[in-house]
């Protein structure tokens, strides 16, 4: 019989596989982490406009959902993307603390596309009170630590710095800001929190717009690591190498958007990770 760990994604289906929980159970396969989703909504685009639209799972079957994934063996972790409404984000909280998990990646997706303007405050709080305090990592990308830290944009390692330590404080234990490629300069940049230390990540930034998916499968990345029982830096450094690869074999769907390439590391760098 397989020793294989089972990994939780509770999130939304992104339709073109990118992101999403496509992203996430894409990335645990690459780890040897046997994937299980709670589906929370389902997004799709305007093929003109491409902007996004969600549709909602009803709660009856979110909760069949949870009640399905928590009756079988334990799960080595679990990992959060998009939660789009205050009674989810409740509800996945307490299914997660009832379940007994001990890794716990909270990636407080707020919206798709970087647009700050949509960010619903309701659903963002929510995120800050209910789920990153529950957290054994939170992952909050450039934007969202902005927002989640009350600082708004911030611009720089020492911006991010500070946004890091006030999530942290809101009870993460570890807080990883997915810097990437959103910061001026020439390196991508995610910085790691731990309560003590701060470690700076930075790698050379990588020319593409082919990048959807980029945070959904770091996050997923270090939830694969952690389910395999590395330490949270440990994890954090090999997912930041996993999602590097991917991004740099990123590729076009359509004219609006492209992938990061989940298969990367093993299928073109010959590097597999499981
Ligand atoms: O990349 C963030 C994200 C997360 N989850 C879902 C998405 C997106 C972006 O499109 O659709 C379901």
């Amino acid at each position: 019989m397989a020793n294989v760990p089972l990994g939780l994604t509770i999130a939304g289906s992104e339709t073109t596989g990118g992101a999403g929980l496509q992203a996430d159970l894409k990335t645990f396969e690459e780890f040897g982490v046997h994937g299980m989703v709670v589906i929370t909504c389902i997004v799709t685009m305007n093929t003109q406009t491409w902007e996004h639209e969600v549709s909602m799972v009803a709660m009856d079957a979110i909760n069949k959902q949870f009640d399905t994934v928590f009756s079988g063996e334990k799960i080595s972790a679990v990992k959060t993307g998009m939660i789009p409404s205050v009674d989810l984000i409740q509800l996945s909280r307490d299914r997660i603390i009832d379940s007994g998990i001990e890794n716990i990646v909270i990636d407080p997706v707020m919206v798709c596309k970087g647009d700050i303007s949509e960010i619903n405050i309701e659903s963002s709080s929510a995120l800050r009170d209910i789920l990153v305090p529950i957290a054994t990592v939170a992952t909050p990308n450039l934007l969202e630590a902005g927002v989640l830290s009350g600082l708004g944009v911030l611009e720089s390692i020492d911006d991010i710095k500070k946004a890091a330590k006030i999530i942290y404080e809101s009870g993460a234990k570890n807080v990883v800001v997915k810097g990437g490629g959103s910061l001026a300069g020439d390196e991508a940049i995610d910085i790691v929190y731990d309560g003590k230390d701060y470690e700076v990540l930075s790698s050379p930034k990588v020319s593409t717009q082919y990048n959807s998916g980029a945070g959904c499968s770091f996050s997923a990345a270090i939830a694969s690591c952690l389910a395999k029982g590395m330490p949270v830096r440990t994890a954090v450094a090999k997912a930041k190498l996993y999602v590097r690869d991917a991004i740099e074999h990123g590729f076009s769907f359509n004219e609006h958007a492209g992938s990061v390439l989940h298969s990367a590391s093993r299928v073109i760098e010959g590097n597999s990770l499981a």
